[in-house]
């Protein structure tokens, strides 16, 4: 039976590499689907628009001849948000569609501002350029990150932020659960279990956060 659900929802889904967004984006689409009779559009981030496509090959791509400072890559992240949530988010929802995302401002959060230690610089873009706009709902998918890259190794070459060391991975994740455990809006799955586990747990939550 489909719940009365009249405007549409932001959906995210976060996570370290290898955490399983992929399989988790799937779930939870078809989970959206069914709640409300129709998909969601599905964004990812950086990119979702051509604009923003463009930026993402920026930020993933090494260049050793003019390499990419640390603060270039936050105006960049956030560059190809503003366009995202511009031209596709936002009228998404004014149109009562719900929209899931593969990843958004939380990652900045984690990369960014606990990553590369740009907190201060990460908040005032984010401010400047989402003001209060934020998700209804993000499934963070936890994972110890040298669990995550070997299962991310397993799919070939490195791109140029998945070669950083693994404690800016670790700055990353520890700044993830510490912003979760300060916003009921975040939910903290454990993806270090076995697949049928983590979608088991994602449901769980979906049910408990999505069903009215
Ligand atoms: N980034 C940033 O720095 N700042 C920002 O603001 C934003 C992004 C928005 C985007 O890269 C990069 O940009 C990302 C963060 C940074 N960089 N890094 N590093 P992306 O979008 O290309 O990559 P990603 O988001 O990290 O990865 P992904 O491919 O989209 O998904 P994933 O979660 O990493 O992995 P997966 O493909 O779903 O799963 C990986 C493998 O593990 C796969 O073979 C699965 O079958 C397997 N898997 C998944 N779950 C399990 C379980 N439970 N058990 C065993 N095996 C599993």
């Amino acid at each position: 039976m489909q719940a009365e659900i009249s405007t549409g929802k932001f959906i995210v889904i976060e996570g370290l590499e290898g955490a399983g967004k992929s399989s988790a984006m799937a779930l939870v689409k078809a989970f959206i689907t069914e709640l409300v009779g129709q998909e969601p559009v599905c964004t990812r981030e950086p990119g979702g628009t051509p604009l923003a496509e463009k930026i993402r090959t920026l930020v993933k791509t090494a260049d050793a001849t003019d390499p990419l400072c640390d603060e270039a890559e936050c105006l960049l992240m956030y560059a190809a948000r503003a366009q995202l949530v511009a031209n596709v988010i936002k009228p998404a929802l004014a149109g009562g569609d719900w929209v899931l995302g593969d990843r958004h401002n939380l990652s900045s959060l984690a990369y960014q501002g606990g990553g590369r230690g740009l907190m201060p610089l990460v908040q005032t873009i984010s401010a400047a350029t989402l003001g209060s706009f934020r998700p209804d709902l993000t499934l963070y998918l936890d994972i110890p990150p040298a669990i995550g890259m070997a299962r991310a190794a397993n799919r070939g070459e490195l791109d140029r932020i998945e070669q950083q060391a693994l404690s800016f991975f670790e700055r990353a994740r520890a700044t993830y659960l510490s912003l979760a455990a300060a916003d009921d809006s975040i939910v903290v799955i454990d993806a270090n279990q076995p697949l049928p586990k983590v979608h088991e747990d994602i449901l769980s939550a979906l049910n408990q956060h999505l069903r009215v």
